[in-house]
């Protein structure tokens, strides 16, 4: 049978994967690709980062040992769509281009994976999750606030995206923030609806949590109110793993607290969907891409270990976690109306 319209073989899927494995009417996740760059201000080519990560996630293994599985099959099969075609499109355009791409495909029970060029693109694939998930919680992965009003008189400036998604009303978690103007930090102490965990508190060894992860982490997922939308701009990640972006800086997340944090978050108030941004390969260097390939696959199993432990969970936890649930939707909305 071959592969519908609109979607990618093995030849050029993520993962490489084969028939039946890549077909989006059996897949639980599905991988898309919105390759966008307009207000880069510093190292260009983010719009290359997700062909590089496609690329790149052909070499990664498909047996997880943690796991003790292959989560692709768990999931029954990861579909990659046909990247997005902007053209011309920039800025609020692009967004809603992206959004439309998007918004067709969420659905409760799958897994959406966007790739983007720069961070603004996030929001059009945050926006369409919004829809379908009025309550859910964004948890920003990044070195910068990406809260200022506007940036260069753009207000879809990368520089800018997530005070988008406070404009939208939706609740804001941020990790791994060191690189910030004193806008943003006005921003953050003046909203009720913004919760940040700095670099220097959660990494640095001197900070409030001393370096260790377990307690920082727990205290993220208690921040989330709702399901998680995960926006992941790769330079939250220290550049010793990612050197390949657009603005790099010193001082952030490790590899394997950043499992730690996504395993966390699937368990906790699980995850719904994400998006990963900001790679700008370096020619000939394949390491950077390949390791965020390699994270993507990671994180996918852990949502499907996660929601398959809920599944298994006696009627009573579910019962509980719903009421929690619901509990927390509640005074989520109240916030918001303030
Ligand atoms: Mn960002």
């Amino acid at each position: 049978m071959a592969i519908p319209a609109g979607w990618l073989g093995p030849e050029e899927n993520f993962l490489a994967l084969d028939e039946p494995w890549c077909r989006p009417d059996q897949a639980g996740v599905y991988v898309l690709s919105a390759p966008y760059e307009h207000t880069s201000s510093y190292i260009m080519g983010s719009d290359h980062g997700p062909p590089a990560i496609l690329e790149a996630s052909r070499q990664v293994e498909l047996y997880d040992e943690v796991l003790d599985c292959e989560p692709y099959r768990a999931w029954g099969g990861i579909a990659t769509a046909s990247p997005l075609e902007l053209g011309s499109r920039v800025d609020k355009a692009a967004v809603d281009a992206i959004e439309a791409y998007v918004a067709p495909h969420v659905k409760p029970g799958r897994l959406l994976v966007t790739l983007t060029g720069e961070h603004t693109g996030a929001l059009g694939a945050i926006r369409a999750h919004a829809k379908v998930w009025p309550e859910l919680c964004v948890v920003q992965i990044d070195a910068h606030g990406d809260l200022r009003q506007a940036y260069q008189g753009n207000p879809y400036s990368h520089a800018s995206v997530m005070a988008r998604v406070v404009q939208d009303g939706l609740p804001l978690v941020q990790v791994g923030i060191r690189s910030i103007c004193p806008e943003e930090m006005d921003l953050i102490r003046s909203s009720k609806s913004i919760t940040t965990f700095f670099a220097s508190h959660i990494c640095d060894p001197s900070g409030r949590y001393r370096g260790r992860s377990a307690p920082w982490i727990r205290d993220v997922v208690k921040a989330c109110r709702g399901p998680v939308y995960l926006t992941f701009d790769c330079d939250g990640l220290d550049p010793s793993i990612v050197p390949a972006l657009g603005t790099p800086e010193p001082g952030g997340l490790a590899w394997y607290e950043t499992l730690a944090l996504a395993k966390a978050l699937a368990e906790g108030p699980g995850i719904i969907g994400m998006d990963v941004s900001e790679i700008a390969p370096i020619p000939g260097f394949a390491a950077p891409q390949f390791s965020i390939a390699r994270l993507i696959y990671r994180i996918i199993g852990r949502v499907h270990a996660a929601r398959q432990r809920a599944d298994r969970a006696p009627v009573s936890h579910r019962r509980a976690a719903r009421t929690e649930f619901r509990r927390n939707t509640r005074s989520n909305r109240a916030r918001r109306r303030k």
